[in-house]
């Protein structure tokens, strides 16, 4: 059977950084994400009697690399799930916005594990469908939800999964600042990694992460934008002092992620409410309020070209589509 799904990409305002199983990919912490609607991913799956191994085309590109077999080890989950022998022809296009630095595991396996499911005949209960995505990425787990989502690390493959916390429909925006959207150097696998051999700093991550979760959750119910983006910039914060103290040390960051954290800080200090998070790249996103967008681009327009600053809204869950995948 074929079937195709779309799912959207999320931002981390409490980060998860670090596993504590890497077969698994149970987290060291809890984490919180908003879907955002900026950037998503389509895939179909047919499985084919034909096929000799899976055939996956990204963009128009059959992929024979390392994504692939990346590919091809999380369908072997579906086919061990499924009791299937059966490969598939796996169709993925990206829709990303020009320059916008959006690039994310989190859309595409999200979509292909529900795609996948459905086209094997497996359980496609959102629960289900976020375990089976968290395998391929763990951040794929939560872009089963839209809006505000949590992904509880649970303690086992049963209990580490996405739950949604606020569909945010409220004027809440998030402004991305493409600064570099060359693939960086260093995966989050690998950085995650050191990060949690070597920093010594890293139990502390994990405990105040613990904390922000607690703290931001009651700020997202109560649409306290101030609170929410404060907590969220503490925490990519330390995540990134994190990384500065792994051996040897690393840095995601450029000219440009300095630039933009200092904007942030500015329009602050001119009473708009305004806070940076930054994942494991150069690029810096804006959590604000709809109402002061036009402020918030008109100063950043400044310092970087128009068509790297994309603005988001909250993005919608996973979602089945008719159409083939092209
Ligand atoms: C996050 N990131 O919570 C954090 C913040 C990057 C920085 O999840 O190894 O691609 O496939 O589970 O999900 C990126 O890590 O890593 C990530 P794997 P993933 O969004």
């Amino acid at each position: 059977m074929h079937a195709a799904a779309r799912a959207y990409t999320n931002i981390a305002l409490i980060k998860y950084w670090g596993k504590k199983d890497e077969q698994l990919i149970l987290p060291m912490n809890s984490s919180l994400s908003l879907t955002i609607d900026a950037f998503y991913t389509e895939t179909s799956v047919e499985p084919q009697k034909e096929l000799h191994e899976d055939e996956v085309i990204m963009d128009g590109t059959n992929l024979s690399d390392a994504s692939a077999a990346k590919i091809s080890r999380f369908m072997d989950l579906v086919r061990e799930k499924s009791a299937s022998r059966l490969f598939a022809r796996i169709v993925t296009r990206n829709h990303v916005p020009v320059a916008s630095g959006f690039a994310s595991s989190a859309s595409g396996f999200a979509a292909l594990s529900a795609a996948a499911s459905r086209a094997y005949g497996i359980d496609c209960a959102k629960t289900a469908l976020s375990r089976l995505a968290r395998r391929g990425s763990g951040s794929a787990s939560r872009s089963i939800y839209g809006g505000f989502v949590k992904w509880m690390k649970g303690s086992d493959d049963a209990s580490s999964y996405a739950v949604p916390v606020d569909s945010a429909e409220w004027p809440i925006r998030l402004i991305s600042i493409a600064v570099n959207r060359q693939i960086k150097k260093l995966s989050s696998r690998e950085g995650m990694k050191r990060t949690v051999e070597t920093s010594p700093f890293y139990p502390v991550w994990v405990e105040a992460g613990e904390k922000d979760l607690d703290r931001i959750e009651p700020a997202i119910r109560r649409q306290y934008l101030e609170e929410i983006g404060k907590i969220a910039e503490a925490n990519a914060l330390r995540m990134h002092a994190a990384m500065l103290t792994a051996d040897p040390p690393f840095m995601y960051w450029e000219e440009g992620t300095i630039t933009a954290m200092k904007r942030a800080i500015h329009l602050r200090e001119q009473g708009i409410a305004c806070y940076f998070t930054i994942d494991a790249g150069p690029n810096v996103k804006l959590l604000c309020s709809e109402k002061d967008v036009g402020h918030i681009l008109e100063d950043l327009a400044k310092f970087f070209p128009t068509d790297a600053l994309i603005v988001a809204r909250p993005g919608p869950g996973v979602e089945y589509i008719d159409r083939p995948v092209q």
